[in-house]
């Protein structure tokens, strides 16, 4: 199913037709904006097409622009295995100042053979999957970098080189976003000079990440564009999946599964369960979910494509002509964020699709933490919000208020491109593409800070254990800020109180014997409310517990002396009364 061709010499003749169906499509679609006439591609096509493709010959045809070099079983890291040092001295100030400049442990990282081998990853019935190395299409692999340390790049460079088949890569293109590091220049250019296939292109200034990216593409020759970030390491077979669902449907915008590499083990330690897809929250951050009961039932085998409604932005292959069509990336944005959003919605509302395709396996190295600075992210986002979210952008702006006040430039010609594109609307993309998602009501005074009466310019705050988790902590009371974030509720008219600005959203939960009132997952959308979940705001501004039936009550913990909400028995103060405010 995912390899309409396989079976070439039985089903050649409907794997044209699909292919010449599509071109003819995508003529279509470039020449109404004046593109260019596809007509001779198709001719090309089939005349490679033509050649026979013998049994004995597919290994052949499998193999990558460079073998790996002989095997060294225990080298460091290989197979993707932890690496530990246990340095001293000054190899351990080395290390630690590796840490500080790149965020990652680069200094283990150079250690570690650049060709080294991963251990597969992926479900053992994508290694049945038998490709048709003629028809599919040719890739340009684009690698943007800004002060990338030379070990992470280049490991990324041969990775790609030893895992893409020779047949099926037309180049791979290293754009410098304008480093300032030393060894990305002359000693870069004379490494990559020997190698077959790389190109290396320099900015002239500091674009960030998406005109680096549109840099790499203005001078890729492929037919398809494959965008990497410059930390990854490529499983074998990773790139064959991703074009052979491009030539099924040039509008897939699809996803290699990501795997997590340690920033200071190098440890590889994605699995072969099922991959995660992308979403987001209303703070317009991205998150990772299971794959929803529904696309579980769509999918026909283990190995089909997922459907994502977002991506993480880093890594993906796209047709070039597709690419181009629905108008690349907005070039308004700088340095980092925001545009992974930005394309997954516009790949969705103007007619794409966007895939996770699980035969595909890479990893990337998650950084301690950022390298540079990524301020110009709440800009980006609001570009994405103004262009694509209509009236649900406000649901964005109520959970960051000074993202209002953000100057995000101008976004004249984005909906310009959205009419032109006849692109459909958020609320279609809410419904059919991410229904698991809860769209706040945020119905007026329902919704911002939770403040207390009596115990004044005091607010629900929760903290939560970590980004990625919402749940378990307890909720405190904690001087008002007015920021949104942690301090951010909503009311809904399911008499739940919902921390929503993340994804999964967390509920405030009363914890009946205690009295507390912590934080816990909230139901799915069309499930019931638990009873514990469910606070009544009354008239008299008290919230109500129907099943203690017991008031949310603020006062100082004895313990500690902070202050907190807590159930009590009903009373009339002022300590039992609720009011929502949206700013201060
Ligand atoms: O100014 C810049 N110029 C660049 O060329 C800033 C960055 N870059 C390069 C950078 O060197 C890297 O190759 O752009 C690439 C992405 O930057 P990272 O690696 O610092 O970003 P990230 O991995 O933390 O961020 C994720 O989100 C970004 C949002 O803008 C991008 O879409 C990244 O590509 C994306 N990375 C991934 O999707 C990999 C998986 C991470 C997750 C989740
Ligand atoms: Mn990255």
């Amino acid at each position: 199913l995912i390899n309409v061709c396989a079976p070439l010499r039985r089903k050649k003749g409907l794997c044209l037709l699909v292919t010449v169906a599509c071109v003819l499509f995508f003529g279509f679609l470039s020449r109404s904006k004046g593109g260019e006439d596809k007509a001779p591609e198709v001719q090309e096509r089939q005349a490679v097409n033509e050649v026979p493709q013998a049994p004995q010959f597919y290994e052949q045809l499998k193999r990558p622009v460079y073998e790996k070099p002989p095997l060294d079983f225990h080298a460091l890291g290989e197979f993707g295995r932890a690496v530990k040092l246990n340095l001293e001295g000054k190899e351990k100030e080395l290390e630690e100042e590796s840490i500080k400049i790149h965020q990652i442990n680069t200094y283990l990282s150079d250690k570690i053979s650049l060709h080294r081998r991963l251990e597969e990853r992926w479900n053992p019935k994508c290694r049945d999957v038998k490709y048709d190395y003629y028809i599919l299409p040719k890739t340009s692999v684009v690698i943007a970098f800004y002060n990338e340390a030379w070990s992470t790049l280049l490991r990324t460079v041969h990775s790609v080189l030893e895992t893409s088949p020779d047949i099926l890569l037309e180049d791979v293109i290293l754009v410098d976003d304008y480093s300032d590091k030393d060894h990305l220049k002359e000693p870069l250019e004379k490494y990559i000079s020997s190698l077959k296939k790389v190109r290396l292109i320099r900015a002239n200034k500091r674009e960030g990440l998406v005109r680096a990216r549109l840099l790499g593409a203005s001078i890729a020759k492929g037919e398809v564009l494959t965008f990497l970030d410059c930390h990854c390491e490529c499983h074998e077979g990773w790139l064959e999946p991703l074009l052979e669902r491009i030539r099924e449907k040039e509008t897939a915008v699809i996803c290699p599964v990501i795997d997590v590499i340690d920033w200071n083990t190098f440890e590889y330690l994605g699995n072969a369960g099922e991959p995660q897809i992308g979403g987001f929250d209303w703070r317009l951050v991205f998150t990772w979910h299971r794959i929803p009961e529904q696309e579980q039932q769509r999918r026909r085998s283990p190995i089909d494509v997922i459907s994502s409604p977002t991506m993480a932005g880093g890594l993906f292959s796209v047709s070039k002509t597709y690419f181009e069509y629905l108008g690349s990336y907005d070039t308004g944005m700088e340095v980092w964020g925001g545009e992974n959003l930005e394309f997954s919605f516009r790949i969705w509302q103007c007619g794409g699709s966007l895939e996770v395709h699980p035969c595909s396996h890479v990893g990337h190295v998650f950084p301690k933490q950022a390298p540079y600075s990524r301020s110009k992210a709440l800009a980006n986002s609001v570009r994405a919000a103004e262009v694509w979210m209509d009236e649900y952008k406000e649901l964005y702006y109520h959970r960051n208020p000074h993202a209002r006040l953000e100057p995000y430039g101008d976004v004249t010609e984005r909906r310009q491109l959205r009419q032109n594109l006849g692109c459909r609307d958020f609320k279609w993309f809410l419904e059919n593409v991410y229904p698991e998602i809860h769209v706040p009501e945020d119905a007026l005074g329902q919704f911002g800070m939770l403040k207390s009466k009596g115990m004044m310019n005091y607010c629900f705050d929760y903290n939560p254990p970590n980004e990625n988790e919402v749940a378990g902590q307890k909720i405190i009371l904690y001087p008002c800020h007015g920021m949104g974030q942690n301090q951010f509720f909503e009311y809904t008219s399911y008499n739940e109180i919902r921390y929503n600005t993340r994804q999964p959203e967390g509920c405030v939960t009363a914890d009946a014997e205690s009295g507390h009132l912590t934080m816990y997952l909230c139901r799915e959308n069309g499930q019931k409310v638990p009873e514990n979940q469910e606070f009544i705001f009354r008239k008299d501004s008290s919230l109500f517990h129907q099943l203690s039936q017991k008031c949310v009550h603020a006062e100082r913990n004895t313990e500690t002396g902070n202050p907190e909400p807590v159930l009590r028995p009903c009373t009339d103060t002022e300590y039992q009364r609720w009011f929502f405010q949206e700013r201060s």
